[in-house]
């Protein structure tokens, strides 16, 4: 009797946990994850790569050329709502640059800001020249109007947006350093001077910043290339724009060889998961990439367990 009871509430306990089955998204290729929790629903915002033709922007690099959302109550079955914005519809953007990288969205007040980089038309397509603008929508799926100016005092890519107990927005983005902001109440200015969050490894690339709050602690978390490919690494701090103790490793960097990883860190249904991408399906080229989930874990005095990619 005592076993039978053991094994009722192991499987209650297993029925009850959320499990991603990786990759996320099967039919197209998808990076740089930005997830986000409405009611009892995950919308995760992601890139969505293609593959640049030689005529058409520059062969064998980053190929982007809109956004989809897509949304899932159990981590399995995914509802793709199909395009949110697309490069020809941003005012100020270059609409043949193919370069709508990593976004992020998030909600308030009822409404929706998804912020995204792009190359303003006057912009070279060679990787410079990248701003961050904002598209609003009333509903998570859109439709997202952009904005007919991409945010002043900005120059940078890899958005991530982070309101604070008090109220508060802040805008964090990447160029060469990640920077910080604070953002006014309307979610579409810098309410103050962007600083540069410095406290983390000198050496190597840093990007993809992504800022999550858990029992007052600040983790500021980030992919850096340490050594040849990125990895996921954080630093924890008691403001939002820091200081900064650099910590350690979230993940390693990638099994399938991936250059990059971006990603995000959200609770849902009483665990964290953390969202990233490999190349799973493209392995000979990584700029065609997957976007994943699995289980994140808080050790007991607040630092981050190393998350082991779960593989195919
Ligand atoms: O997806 C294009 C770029 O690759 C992102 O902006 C970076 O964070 C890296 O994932």
């Amino acid at each position: 009797n005592k076993c039978y009871r053991w094994i009722l509430i192991l499987f209650s306990f297993y029925g009850s946990t959320v499990h991603a089955q990786n990759p996320l998204v099967r039919d197209q290729f998808t990076a740089d994850p930005s997830a986000m929790v409405v009611g009892d629903r995950i919308y995760v915002y992601p890139s969505h790569d293609i593959y640049c033709e030689e005529n058409n922007g520059r062969e064998n690099w980053f190929c982007m050329q809109d956004y989809h959302v897509f949304s899932s109550d159990n981590l399995t079955e995914w509802t793709d709502h199909g395009v949110i914005l697309s490069q020809e519809n941003v005012p100020w953007g270059n609409p043949s640059a193919n370069s709508m990288w990593a976004p992020d969205c998030i909600e308030r007040n009822g409404k929706y800001y998804f912020y995204f980089p792009d190359h303003g038309q006057e912009s070279s397509i060679n990787g410079k020249g990248f701003t961050i603008g904002v598209a609003v929508a009333n509903h998570p799926a859109g439709p997202f109007v952009p904005q007919d100016q991409p945010i002043e005092g900005v120059k940078g890519i890899d958005p991530n947006v982070f309101i604070d107990d008090d109220g508060q927005a802040y805008l964090y983005w990447s160029q060469e350093h990640i920077y910080g902001a604070k953002l006014k109440d309307n979610m579409l200015e810098l309410a103050g001077d962007p600083v540069i969050l410095k406290e983390l490894p000198d050496q190597g690339l840093k990007e993809g910043p992504y800022m999550v709050k858990r029992n007052d602690t600040y983790y500021l978390t980030y992919p850096h290339v340490a050594n040849k490919t990125e990895r996921l690494e954080y630093a924890m701090g008691s403001s939002p724009l820091g200081p900064f103790d650099f910590k350690g490793v979230i993940m390693d960097e990638s099994p399938t060889g991936c250059w990059t990883n971006h990603h995000s860190i959200i609770p849902f249904k009483g665990q964290h998961f953390l969202f990233y991408h490999h190349n799973d399906y493209s392995p000979g080229f990584d700029k065609n990439r997957s976007i994943r989930a699995d289980s994140l874990f808080f050790e007991a005095n607040g630092e981050i367990r190393k998350v082991q990619p779960t593989l195919r």
